[in-house]
């Protein structure tokens, strides 16, 4: 099945007939009917399909000579934001199984283990940590540590993923025999656009975190209530949107607010609580710990000032990442692809982190949007990155 076909089959999965995005959200039925079509599409492949405990899934095509050689590593995720795009995660499953296609089209033989994986909740949409089921697998988190996270609706992460049919108490994926692992991403940014090329290689990620903002105030009647008397949190949450936005733009780094709750959320009330999330990302750790402080001290000021109270949490952060540069340099070269960076989180920095010599090839997205419906990449680049990975497997399995 080529690539233009699996593609049709995965693009009506999850997407919304009103917005025409996605909202696949991790142990949900939605999630189990994505889990299928990869195992289906891996069989079919004559690749060897394992589920681990929490739903990370890894389909092997072994070298027909058992080996000790540590095996190459591919793939991405099949979760996505709220009402996000087609392609930041999917691109990478479905590439890397096009890539085998391709593969044993040239009649190449692997001489080590070739696997495709596809690592769950890696957007942190549902239980809030960015790249949950890698940072299980590889340990940059425990399960112990996380099992109690609830989601919006107030249901535990361990409920959740037995009440999906998965033992959360078995076994993780391994990657102990894993020596390198290489994710193929629709780019989300203008890079290669502007650059007028197919696909890129990346150099780093930016250090980048989640902090939730929780701030207090007192209800109360929104006519009656004079505004000298009013402990309004709203107003205290607006000035902490704007203070982020200006020194973001001041040190050119990024923070957003993306994604706000409101006690009681009454048209004719003064809140109670509003709690609020803040993204931030920065081209160093030491800004980003700076950016984050600055807007937090300024909000406490704020606070102080509003007559409300806050409290910071930082819910998911992931330091800076440098991939190897030589296996970045080797895959460039490859194509004559240009190394790029980029303030996107994925599960190859999260591999990185752990010590796995790890790279990733980015495809042009013409829109240069992601997390949005407009997300795109036209298939003839698709398909150029699909030879790209092709021939980084070539080079890393023979
Ligand atoms: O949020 C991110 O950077 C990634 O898309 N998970
Ligand atoms: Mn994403
Ligand atoms: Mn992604």
């Amino acid at each position: 099945m080529t690539f233009e076909a699996m593609w049709r089959d995965l693009v009506p999965v999850g997407r919304s007939a009103t917005s025409g995005g996605y909202r696949r959200s991790p142990w949900t039925s939605l999630e189990a009917e994505l889990r299928a079509w990869f195992a289906e599409a891996a069989l079919a492949r004559g690749l060897e399909v394992e589920t681990d405990a929490i739903g990370n899934q890894v389909a092997w095509w072994r070298p027909t000579t058992p080996t000790e050689l540590p095996a190459v590593l591919t793939g991405s995720h099949l979760d996505s934001v709220h009402d996000g795009g087609a392609f930041d995660g999917p691109l990478g499953v479905v590439s890397a199984l096009a890539a085998v296609d391709v593969l044993r089209d040239r009649g190449f033989e692997p001489t080590r283990g070739i696997g495709v994986s596809v690592f769950t909740e890696e957007e942190g949409s549902r239980f809030g940590l960015a790249c949950l089921g890698s940072r299980l697998v590889t340990g940059a988190t425990t399960w112990e540590a996380v099992r109690r996270r609830q989601d919006r609706d107030g249901i535990y992460l361990d409920d959740a993923v037995s009440a999906a049919g998965l033992d959360p108490t078995g076994d993780l994926m391994s990657l102990s025999d894993v020596g390198c692992f290489v994710e193929l991403h629709v780019e989300q940014g203008r890079d290669l656009v502007d650059r007028d090329v197919a696909v890129g290689v990346a150099s780093e990620i930016w250090p980048h975190g989640r902090y939730r903002f929780d701030f207090t105030g007192e209800a109360n009647h929104a006519g009656t209530t004079r505004m000298e008397d009013r402990r309004d949190p709203m107003l205290t949450y607006a000035m902490t949107a704007l203070a982020a936005n200006k020194q973001a733009r001041l040190c050119d780094q990024r923070a957003t607010f993306g994604r706000l709750e409101v006690t009681p959320n009454g048209t004719n009330a003064v809140p109670s609580h509003v709690t609020a999330w803040l993204d931030a990302r920065c081209s160093d750790d030491a800004s980003l710990a700076d950016l984050v402080e600055t807007i937090t001290r300024q909000s406490h000021d704020r606070a102080s000032r509003d007559g409300t109270a806050l409290t910071v949490t930082a819910e998911s952060v992931s330091s800076s990442v440098t991939f190897d540069p030589d296996l970045a340099r080797s895959l460039a070269a490859l194509g004559d692809w240009p190394v790029i960076a980029t303030q996107a989180g994925h599960d190859a920095g999260i591999l990185s982190a752990a010590g796995i010599a790890t790279a990733m090839l980015f495809v042009r997205n013409p829109t240069g949007v992601s997390h949005s419906p407009d997300e795109h990449a036209e298939t003839v680049d698709c398909l150029v990155g699909v030879e790209a990975l092709a021939d980084t497997l070539t080079m890393l399995a023979s």
